[in-house]
């Protein structure tokens, strides 16, 4: 294709992206990128990604876009803001959930768009849309395609629009001309580090993400317990330092039909009946949603965490019901803890009557500690 067509398509691609809802478009070569493998490789070396199981291998592949399409041309790099407010009033006991996820699924909704663009550049060559599909590091191609910057909380921060943007690519053989990366950084600001209450961020724009609250609440082994209390009340995912950013705060809102809550959802879920959520219902209400992939239990624990971070008696015997009766030893040990960090006498009380019957070793192990913990006056 000469130049004359190349920048005819990219017209075309601009307009089709905006009727897409997309609202920024902008391309990056498609070279392997030798920064942001090296800074992926220090990143799963230190451990930062321990819960995900990255390698080496996957710093390779990620920094690399002829990995996802071999011979690639140029990378498409795509932002739709998601920033939605919390309309409704806050009901008592009821956990936080993050405005990635209330919504349909955001997956879902930009790969229906990036299929549209993919449509119409398949007559002038090869082109696979990507969003979490497949390994390429979106933040690092999304920064050197001028699209935005990396904050020290991590994110890309997109002028106009904040850091409360998911981000698609399209890499394609089509030689599309590459624009020019925004050159910016945080200077001396550091409110998401003053934010984030589990000092997952470094400050050297980088994160222990073991430490981030968005990791803890879909891991789906036991929330070690040092970082329970600091967990407050998020349910699932954490908006903490994406919404504490000043270009995000001072970005015109936008409150998108499309990442809306989705039918029956809530920015603030009732917590108690969350904890007798079964999988019946978890399918009906989350399934398609970006909350929809660990399972019932999982928001079970989650919910259990929430309520033992409140301190609100009347979760008691919400609680003491599941920790007779839930199937699943990981959530009756972290109901054990929420139990034990209200410390009521009635609390104290079903801790010790479970401790009776109680099978499972690591279920008995967290009733022993919420029992010594209250021993100890703690
Ligand atoms: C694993 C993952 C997580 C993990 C780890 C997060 C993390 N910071 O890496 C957890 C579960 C904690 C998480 C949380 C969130 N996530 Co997430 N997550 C991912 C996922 C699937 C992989 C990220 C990854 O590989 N991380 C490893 C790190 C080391 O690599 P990287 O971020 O890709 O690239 C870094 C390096 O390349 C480096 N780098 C390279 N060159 C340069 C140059 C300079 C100058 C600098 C400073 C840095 C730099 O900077 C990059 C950013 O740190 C991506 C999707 C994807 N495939 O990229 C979504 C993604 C990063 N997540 C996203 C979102 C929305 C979130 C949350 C905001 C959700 C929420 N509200 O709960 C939080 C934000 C937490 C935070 N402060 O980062 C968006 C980010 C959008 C954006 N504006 O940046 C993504 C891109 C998904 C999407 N398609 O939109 N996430
Ligand atoms: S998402 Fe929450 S826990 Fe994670 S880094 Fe940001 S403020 Fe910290
Ligand atoms: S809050 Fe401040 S320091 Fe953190 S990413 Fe935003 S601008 Fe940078």
């Amino acid at each position: 294709m000469d130049s004359q067509s190349l920048s005819e398509l990219r017209r075309r691609l601009d307009d089709e992206a905006a009727r897409c809802g997309m609202d920024r478009v902008r391309v990056a070569a498609a070279e392997a990128d030798a920064v942001t493998r090296v800074r992926l490789a220090a990143a799963f070396e230190r451990g930062d990604f321990a819960t995900w199981g990255f390698d080496a291998q996957r710093a390779l592949a990620a920094s690399d876009p002829q990995s996802i399409l071999p011979g690639a041309r140029a990378v498409i790099c795509v932002a739709v803001g998601y920033d939605t407010q919390p309309g409704d009033r806050r009901p008592p006991l009821s956990g936080r959930v993050s405005r990635y996820a209330w919504s349909r699924d955001y997956h879902r909704t930009l790969r229906d768009a990036l299929s549209r663009l993919e449509r119409l550049l398949e007559p002038y060559g090869r082109a696979r849309a990507v969003c979490d599909t497949a390994p390429i590091a979106e933040r690092a191609f999304a920064a050197r395609s001028g699209l935005g910057w990396i904050g020290k909380h991590t994110g890309l921060i997109v002028p106009g629009l904040g850091a409360e943007v998911f981000l698609g690519e399209i890499v394609t053989d089509i030689p599309l001309a590459p624009d020019a990366p925004v050159k910016k950084q945080c200077g001396a600001c550091r409110r998401c580090l003053d934010v984030c209450p589990t000092g997952a961020l470094r400050g050297d724009y980088t994160i222990d993400a073991t430490r981030c609250i968005a990791d803890l609440n879909q891991r789906v082994d036991p929330i070690p317990h040092p970082l329970r209390p600091l967990i407050g009340d998020w349910l699932w995912g954490c908006d903490l330092c994406t919404v504490a950013c000043p270009p995000s705060r001072y970005a015109p809102k936008l409150e998108r039909a499309a990442f809306a809550p989705a039918p029956g959802l809530t920015h603030y879920p009732d917590l108690v009946a969350l904890l007798r959520l079964h999988a019946g219902e978890f399918k009906r209400r989350y399934r398609g949603t970006a909350m929809g992939w660990r399972g019932a239990a999982v928001l079970r624990r989650n919910a259990a965490v929430c309520l033992g971070n409140q301190l609100d008696r009347a979760a008691v015997p919400a609680l003491e019901q599941a920790l007779r009766e839930d199937p699943h030893p990981m959530v009756r040990g972290h109901v054990a803890w929420a139990l034990g960090r209200i410390g009521s006498p009635r609390a104290i009380a079903a801790l010790a009557a479970r401790l009776e019957t109680e099978n499972a070793p690591d279920v008995r192990g967290e009733i022993t500690i919420a029992l010594g913990r209250n021993h100890r006056g703690g």
